[in-house]
């Protein structure tokens, strides 16, 4: 391992949407940047989860940056919902026009960063041995980033091929003639299993968790939709930033309990043509009152039941543990519809819960499922996993783990008390997941990069959050979260997915738009609730 030490005025940690554009940004202010990255190129999300049927599930004229007049002009989106393979194009794309990846070390992994008060220095140590001191440190690492595997008794044995969906291999995975089983059934899961099952002998699906999916309806983007959406890209953004999620839509005017059930049904088909998760959005009241989410629910039972022909199989297809949309709404393509296959098997774990995986397979009850290939659609330690895999050391030689030990404590999801200079991007404490994800990424960049021009105009060294406002921020994150039925649900938004994490719904649940306006107050008050030395 070779040690070097190189000196920075950022080190942006990540090149996923957030960390590149990250790079761009502040190299525009004349910054001199220096960016990690663990992966071997550019990404992220989009890098690691190349598994079969990967998409995302907002729309990729939305789902795109917003930063560049030209680039969004000459950038053309396929398909209504993108690929995996086109999303990642797209981001190398944008690496290359605006040359980010030469700011960064890639296949480098960052173990440390630590604070050093007297320079007002962060020293970013990586597993290379390389390392950077700056003044400023951005956490672009992502919120689905880090891998679960559950520790089920003998994880380690099976001697067949195995995957995780989020460290999906680049080499083409061959399931042809295969025994394949799944376990888990959240979004890669649901996505990949249409996609297995036309090529494998057999796809065993292990299901602890019914999941509510519905179809994307996804199709190709005509040419005459394109140039629509090209001419119209600013009204489209400025809707999307006025929009409780970062798309433009806006749910129906009225609670889904004032309206007859004829007018329901109505905006229901609406929202459900319009596919996957955004059908928790038709009602505005749809996730906060119980009445109004028992009849969005009913109606997507019934979708649900006409889809599997199998009547006790559907019962077993349809969740009854949360309401609908408090976990992230599934957007499939073919889900429900593969269970009518011959060669796709449900097992309920809820029946009888996995007693051990074996070298041949996965052991249920007594009954040993024999495979060929065990993916694990497992999910992420999210929102926090990738962070605390980090030793963060900040002033006084205080770590963010032992801060967040009792749960993620942030001001506007940016930055921490005791953590000068160092800013977290789309994490826990802002919208992160609730919202589209490229145009979170900008706004806190932006709001970041005037930030550093204030600092310069003043003449100041470092911009920490104070201990009263992130009391005050968690206080009003969680007040936000207990008004919606969201907290009733064992999500992976609340940690519960990994066992001993502390249950607090992590994002913020106020609003993408009125997130994006605090921050804006908070800026044009001279970074109130911030101390500036
Ligand atoms: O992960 P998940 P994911 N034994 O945590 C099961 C985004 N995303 O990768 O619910 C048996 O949702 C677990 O069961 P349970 C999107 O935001 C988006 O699918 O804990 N099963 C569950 O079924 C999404 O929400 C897209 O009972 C076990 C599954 O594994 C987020 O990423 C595509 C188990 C994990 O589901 C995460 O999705 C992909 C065990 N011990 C991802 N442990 C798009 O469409 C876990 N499970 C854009």
């Amino acid at each position: 391992m070779d040690t070097q030490s190189d000196a920075s005025d950022v080190v942006v940690i990540g090149a996923g949407i957030s960390g590149l554009y990250a790079v761009h940004k502040f190299r525009q202010r004349g910054m001199n940047v220096h960016g990690f990255e663990s992966a071997a190129g550019v990404g992220g999300t989009w890098f690691h989860n190349r598994y079969p049927g990967a998409r995302c599930d907002v729309e990729s004229i939305d789902y795109s940056y917003s930063f560049d007049e030209d680039l969004q002009q000459e950038w053309t989106w396929s398909e209504r919902f993108a690929t995996q393979e086109e999303i990642l194009a797209y981001l190398e794309h944008v690496a290359d026009r605006f040359d980010l990846r030469s700011a960064y070390d890639f296949l480098t992994r960052v173990v440390s960063t630590v604070y050093d008060e007297e320079a007002a220095l962060w020293t970013v140590t990586t597993d290379t041995g390389k390392s950077v001191t700056a003044r400023f440190c951005v956490m672009a690492t992502g919120v689905l980033s880090a891998t679960n595997r559950p520790a089920i008794a003998g994880r380690d044995s099976f001697a067949g091929e195995s995957y995780h969906t989020g460290e999906w291999p680049h080499e083409p995975v061959d399931f042809v003639g295969k025994r394949v089983g799944v376990i888990g059934t959240g979004s890669s899961g649901i996505q990949s299993i249409p996609e297995i099952a036309k090529d494998a002998a057999q796809v065993v699906v292990f299901q602890r968790s019914p999941n509510y999916s519905i179809p994307a309806g996804n199709r190709p983007l005509t040419e005459e939709l394109i140039a629509q959406v090209k001419a119209g890209y600013p009204e489209r953004r400025r809707l999307a930033r006025l929009s409780g999620g970062g798309t433009p839509f806006t749910p129906y005017p009225k609670g889904a309990m004032e309206v007859e059930e004829q007018e329901r049904t109505r905006i229901y088909d609406e929202w459900w043509q319009r596919g996957g998760y955004l059908f928790a959005k038709a009602f505005p009241d749809q996730t906060t009152n119980l009445e109004a989410n028992d009849t969005a629910r009913k109606y997507v039972e019934a979708k649900i039941r006409d889809m599997v022909n199998d009547p006790e199989l559907a019962d077993q297809l349809i969740p009854n543990d949360h309401p609908i949309g408090t976990k992230r709404i599934v957007t499939d393509s073919g889900y429900f519809e593969a269970y009518n296959r011959d060669n796709v098997t449900l097992v309920n774990l809820r029946q009888t819960p996995i007693t051990e995986i074996t070298e041949n397979g996965v052991l249920v009850g007594d009954q040993l499922h024999e495979l060929d290939m065990l993916i694990f659609a497992t999910g992420f330690d999210a929102m926090t996993g990738a962070l605390s895999r980090i030793d963060i050391v900040g002033r006084g030689g205080r770590t963010l783990n032992e801060d967040w030990a009792a749960g993620p404590r942030t001001y506007l999801g940016l930055s921490s008390a005791g953590f000068p200079n160092l800013f977290n991007m789309v994490g826990p404490g802002s919208p992160s997941v609730l919202a589209n994800m490229v145009l979170m990424a900008e706004l806190q960049i932006d709001w970041i990069a005037k930030c550093f021009d204030y600092l310069d105009e003043h003449n100041a060294v470092s911009i920490e959050a104070t201990q009263q406002a992130v009391d005050e921020w968690v206080a009003e994150c969680n007040a936000k979260a207990a008004a919606t039925l969201f907290p009733t649900a064992n999500s992976w938004y609340l940690g519960s997915n990994i066992p001993g994490k502390p249950r607090v719904f992590m994002p913020y649940i106020g609003g993408f738009a009125n997130y994006g306006s605090i921050c804006a107050e908070v800026a044009e008050a001279g970074y109130k609730g911030f101390e500036i030395v």
